[in-house]
């Protein structure tokens, strides 16, 4: 076949395949058209939005600043757009890529309700081809996942879950119509950030509302509120110097981050600091206290007990108070949930807390659920279970490197990568905000556009020096996940069961896989292997 014969009207001869069309994948299908690249790029979704297409559960938003949730490499864009609340709900960060999209013409770059399903290497002529549910096959020089890392989504092997007679639903593939709760006896299992984010609205909405906990959760609130036009006009005046701080903060967020550690002060003093940045909300009231909180046990349980005396002081029932009071893990070693008005949702007299440590589900039957105690009637089954994290939305696209070996088998005991960004025997593949980077412990816009902007100039390097390909040395990548795990050895994250992990899927090796030594650090280390000519990348 001809470089530019066409299927469909669409080339199946390409410089470059993305798949994606969330932050990420409309990005890099931007810069790779700028550049010059012939490209195809798929999407599953109907639409743009990748994690804001799927997530449309009630109460659904981002947890960072909306200001800093988007997108900081177009002046005009940034200027264009105007956010209307601290922190942006679903619609409106859906609404905000559609507008992207629309304003840089991506939405023709793209296959939408096409999923990937196989990708495999052709080692003599340096190319991959990409296979998708429609049966097409994309023959292209480079692939880029963008595919992000909180999209494949866990349903737990309950018993008799197809037996349900109800309506049963996953926060991470809501249907687009909604659901209509009133009325309704509804369960949710799980109390991450999803179902912390949609409890209190569900409860508000249905008849009744049974909370199914396993492992109850830290979580600060969230201070959202409307931005007037005063700040917003702050905001776009500062916008610049705001996004180059998050660039090179800790977690790609604008906070005052603390130089202090929380012994550096006296208790009342740590007591106030905690109270002024708990009325803030957000984030900063860990991240921005005091700097030692992940790496100090006895920092941290400054924190932690400041928040168990604030459920406390929230919930009525001394009994439902100590069911929701997390014990037995440092705070924010399990993702620190945002909330608003959540702990007081176990007030309201529709609403009532089922501890599966003490009564685990045995099984889902026709009429509701069943749990070792009783069973609980349901009209509606909310699972906010969470995600195969990291590794789940890369894994399962079916990516075959040398000799036939898909990433799942080469990750079996955990993922390797060279930065997060590459890994040996999978030649010019690139993976957006991968396992071995940043990504998910701080803000994703920041890390998507340090990714992409890295990816597009390494393929211009590639280019311009007539390389084949480029993939990193089992040496770098052997180093990289050593440095990975020491860092994160050094903190107290891998203590918690959580999605970081690995530990919330059963039989996933239990492995930390986000890359914690720092948005910023990060970012000067990948900008030093560029400029030294790509170190520890064999390039051909
Ligand atoms: P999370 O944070 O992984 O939360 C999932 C919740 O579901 C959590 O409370 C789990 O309990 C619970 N869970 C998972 N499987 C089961 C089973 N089998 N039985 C009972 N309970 C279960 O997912 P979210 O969607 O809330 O958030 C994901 C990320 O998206 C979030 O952190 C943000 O970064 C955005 P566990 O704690 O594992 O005991």
């Amino acid at each position: 076949m001809s470089v530019n014969e066409k299927v469909g009207g669409k080339a199946a001869q390409v410089d470059a395949v993305v798949i994606g069309a969330g932050f990420a994948g409309l990005y890099m299908v931007h810069r790779l058209r700028e550049m010059g690249l012939s490209l195809r790029a798929f999407e599953r979704g109907g639409g743009v939005g990748g994690t804001w297409y799927w997530n449309r559960y009630p109460g659904a938003g981002s947890d960072s600043e909306s200001w800093v949730y988007s997108y900081s490499f177009s002046d005009e864009l940034v200027q264009g757009w105007q956010w209307s609340r601290r922190f942006p709900g679903q619609a409106e960060i859906l609404r905000y890529l559609e507008y992207v999209a629309d304003k840089l013409d991506l939405k023709p770059a793209f296959d939408f309700d096409t999923a990937v399903t196989g990708a495999a290497y052709d080692e003599q002529r340096a190319l991959w081809t990409v296979e998708t549910e429609t049966g097409e096959r994309v023959e292209a020089r480079y692939l880029i996942t963008a595919v992000g890392c909180l999209s494949s989504a866990q349903v737990p092997a309950i018993p008799g879950k197809d037996r349900f007679q109800g309506e049963q639903h996953h926060t991470g593939a809501w249907p687009h119509e909604g659901v209509d709760f009133t009325g309704k006896r509804v369960g949710v299992i799980g109390t991450g950030s999803s179902a912390i984010q949609a409890i209190p609205i569900i409860a508000r909405q249905a008849a009744r509302l049974t909370v199914f906990q396993r492992t109850p959760q830290f979580s600060v609130p969230n201070g959202n509120r409307d931005l007037g036009p005063e700040e917003q006009a702050r905001l776009r005046r500062d916008i610049k110097q705001i996004r180059e701080t998050c660039k090179w903060s800790s977690i790609g967020q604008p906070y005052e981050f603390s130089n202090q550690g929380a012994f550096d002060v006296d208790d009342a003093q740590r007591e106030h600091q905690y109270e002024a940045l708990w009325q803030k909300g957000g984030f900063e009231w860990m991240f921005g206290s005091y700097k030692d909180l992940l790496v100090n046990e006895d920092a941290n349980a400054t924190a932690a007990e400041f928040v168990r005396r604030k459920i406390r002081e929230a919930v009525r029932d001394p009994a439902v108070a100590r069911k929701l009071i997390p014990q037995g893990y440092p705070i924010a070693t399990k993702r620190l949930p945002l909330d608003a008005g959540y702990f007081e949702t176990y007030n309201r007299d529709n609403v009532e807390l089922v501890d599966l440590r003490e009564s685990p589900i045995q099984e889902i039957v026709p009429e509701g659920l069943r749990t070792a105690d009783k069973t609980y009637p349901l009209d509606i089954i909310v699972f906010a279970t969470g995600f195969d994290a990291l590794t789940g939305p890369l894994t399962r696209l079916g990516i075959r490197g040398r000799d036939g070996v898909t990433l799942g088998e080469k990750w079996a005991a955990g993922p390797r990568t060279y930065l997060g960004v590459s890994t040996a025997n999978f030649p010019n593949l690139f993976m957006i905000t991968g396992p071995g980077s940043p990504s998910v412990l701080g803000n994703m816009p920041t890390s998507i556009e340090q990714h992409v902007e890295w990816i597009a100039d390494c393929i211009a390097y590639l280019r311009a020096h007539k390389a084949a390909t480029i993939e990193p040395t089992r040496d770098a990548e052997e180093a990289w996940v050593e440095h990975v795990n020491e860092l994160a050895d050094k903190t107290l994250l891998p203590r918690a069961d959580s999605w970081y992990m690995g530990a919330n899927i059963p039989g996933k090796p239990r492995v930390f896989m986000p890359y914690i030594g720092g948005f910023g650090a990060y970012r000067k280390l990948c900008a030093e292997v560029a400029a030294e000519r790509y170190r520890g990348f064999a390039i051909v």
